[in-house]
């Protein structure tokens, strides 16, 4: 079996590269085709070349790097997008790691390994965008009519950057298995002291954007039982959820009412119209059926009680996705050899591209551990030392592959 030989400098280089682009603070802003990701995606494609491999882009903006040959071979990646306020490393350490373990093998004529580089993995369009595409769950067409919350549509967004090949789709049928490691986003490594994360399951996701229209109006001169007020419906659609959900969750069951638009969102105007988005993850695909129920039925509800209007739109579903057994064997191997005893076995409670590569091939991932837990924020960080760790253990799986 080669020895894959990963140069950390190298790759911490390149993370630290990476994060340049739409850097805030200690964080980024690297949204889906926001000109920082452009500048991104082109650095990227550079050291994709630089690293002998071949570039290829797809229609929806995914970026890969192809080894020489053409049987089928492993992929690794991840996405290098950011959440609105996002973290230096969610996603781009998967890349970038992608990348040292691609070039690294080359350089040691070890297994013939890609790296990808997913599109709009964070959602500004659906959640998971370029990759469902890539994976079939969702038609290119179908992604170009998604809109993100200013109402623009992917086919007005997406630009590709200038100097890379000519857009072609890439077909699943050229991997053989896709791993994805990625900083575990929560607080469970970090608390119990342990340096690797290796995962079983993926949950699944569902979300929606509600909008619920009232009556704008005089806010000193409209009494309040006349009033049919979008935002006191909200507060108490929440609070219904809550009560509603606290019957049928367990602790790993959540929901989030992560966006929401007053709309005119000023101190002396009773509000007319409120959108919002509720968004709902379990591993157990019959709780989530469920809660979508409850979501619908608790909407419709305050809308009648209150007099508002209601439109559901953006539905989203991502199932829950389980890891490759013989895949999570060969990483629980490797994480035995290189960092014994410091390692789990466990579930993500974040989603991510994988969760798309299963519909089309084996899949693992591996997680390392975020400081304090914190992810989605500027705050999000992970210990160099980690860094190197996980993508040791990484190629250390892939050489066996
Ligand atoms: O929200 C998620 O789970 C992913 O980080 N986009
Ligand atoms: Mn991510
Ligand atoms: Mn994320």
């Amino acid at each position: 079996m080669t020895t894959i030989r990963i140069d950390s400098e190298r790759l911490l280089a390149d993370l630290d590269k990476l994060r340049t682009f739409g850097r805030c603070g200690t964080g980024v802003v690297r949204p889906a085709y926001s000109e920082a990701e452009l500048d991104a995606r082109r650095w990227l494609a550079e050291r994709i070349a630089e690293a002998g491999l071949e570039v290829a882009v797809d229609p929806v903006g995914n970026l890969f790097g192809l080894p020489p040959g053409d049987d089928a071979c492993i992929l690794i990646g991840s996405h290098s997008d950011s959440q609105p306020e996002g973290g230096w490393l969610d996603g781009a350490y998967g890349v970038i790691a992608g990348l040292e373990v691609a070039r690294a093998s080359l350089e040691a004529d070890g297994p013939r390994i890609a790296v990808v580089s997913f599109q709009d993995e964070e959602g500004r369009f659906t959640t998971l965008t370029g990759s469902s595409v890539w994976a079939g769950q969702l038609t290119l067409a179908q992604a170009q009519r998604l809109t993100d919350d200013e109402g623009i549509s992917l086919a007005e967004a997406c630009r590709q950057p200038e100097g890379l090949p000519a857009p072609a789709d890439v077909a699943p049928e050229r991997f053989r298995s896709f791993l994805e490691i990625h900083i575990e986003q929560g607080p469970v490594l970090d608390t119990a002291g342990e340096r690797i994360g290796v995962v079983e399951n993926i949950v699944g996701i569902r979300s929606e954007r509600l909008r619920f229209t009232g009556q704008q109006n005089h806010a000193g001169t409209t009494p309040m039982h006349l009033r049919r007020d979008p935002v006191q419906g909200l507060v108490r659609y929440v609070n219904d959820l809550n009560a509603r959900f606290a019957e049928i969750v367990t602790p790993a069951t959540v929901w989030t009412v992560g966006h929401v638009a007053v709309h005119p969102n000023a101190p002396s105007i009773v509000p007319g119209q409120v959108d919002c988005t509720v968004q709902w993850r379990d591993a157990d695909t019959t709780r989530l059926d469920r809660m979508t129920e409850i979501v619908r039925e608790t909407a419709s509800e305050i809308a009648s009680s209150i007099g508002l209007e209601l439109e559901r739109s953006g539905y989203a579903t991502i199932a829950p996705t389980h890891c490759d057994p013989a895949l999570v064997e060969t990483l629980a191997e490797a994480a035995e050899a290189v960092a014994p005893g410091a390692w789990r076995r466990m579930p993500s409670g974040a989603l991510h591209d994988a969760a798309n590569a299963s519909y089309r091939m084996p899949m693992a991932m591996l997680f390392v551990p975020s400081k304090r837990g914190i992810s989605h924020s500027f705050e999000e960080d992970t210990e160099r030392a980690d860094l190197v760790l996980g993508v040791e253990v990484l190629a250390k799986a892939a050489a066996s592959l």
